[in-house]
């Protein structure tokens, strides 16, 4: 027996016709097909206009540099991280350089007795390039080390000036004013 649906999909029953419940259960997956069909091709035109988006952008030079305004804006990286008793005694700090799209600083944070980050300091650093020097034979961005013998480390941040001439840039914590400066060399 040969039915036709209201789509015009034909098919053919085996059974017969009497057996109605069979006849509708044919049907209703013959109409889940359509409707995944219909899902489907929402999903088409849905990747169609995100499509359409993405040319408007590579074409439209104003659209183009708000899209990549808005990914630049939050560019802010970790770029290396560091922990040490800063100030000689048993308080633990953790220093972050962060690199933005066009600078370079310094966050130093205090592990407070619950365990929380406490920040206490941040630092603008003068260069806006990363850099890297050698720290016991390994290359490094970001190290701490009591580097005159008094017993209270030292923060070592190499960075790179736009000429890319190296710079040590070294800060210690100053007891007195609790506060972290940086140290003439
Ligand atoms: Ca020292």
């Amino acid at each position: 027996m040969i039915f036709k649906t209201a789509a015009g999909i034909s098919f053919v029953l085996e059974k017969g016709i009497n057996d109605s419940l069979e006849v509708d259960q044919v049907a209703g997956t013959l109409q889940q097909n359509i409707f995944s069909k219909a899902a489907l091709a929402t999903g088409r035109i849905a990747l169609m206009a995100l499509a359409a988006v993405m040319v408007i952008a590579a074409v439209h030079p104003d659209v183009r540099s708000s899209v990549r305004g808005t990914f630049v804006k939050d560019y802010r990286t970790v770029v290396s991280t560091a922990k040490g008793n800063l100030a000689g005694d048993s308080r633990l700090f953790t220093v972050t350089k962060i690199k933005t799209r066009d600078s370079m600083s310094l966050e130093i944070f205090e592990t407070l007795g619950n365990g929380q980050q406490k920040l206490v300091e941040r630092i603008a650093l003068a260069d806006t390039r990363d850099g890297y020097f050698d720290f016991n034979g390994q290359a490094t961005n970001l190290a701490i080390d009591d580097i005159d013998g008094d017993g209270q480390p030292e923060i070592l941040v190499p960075t790179f000036d736009n000429n890319l001439v190296g710079r040590l840039n070294v800060y210690n914590f100053d007891a007195s004013s609790k506060t972290f400066n940086k140290m003439i060399r």
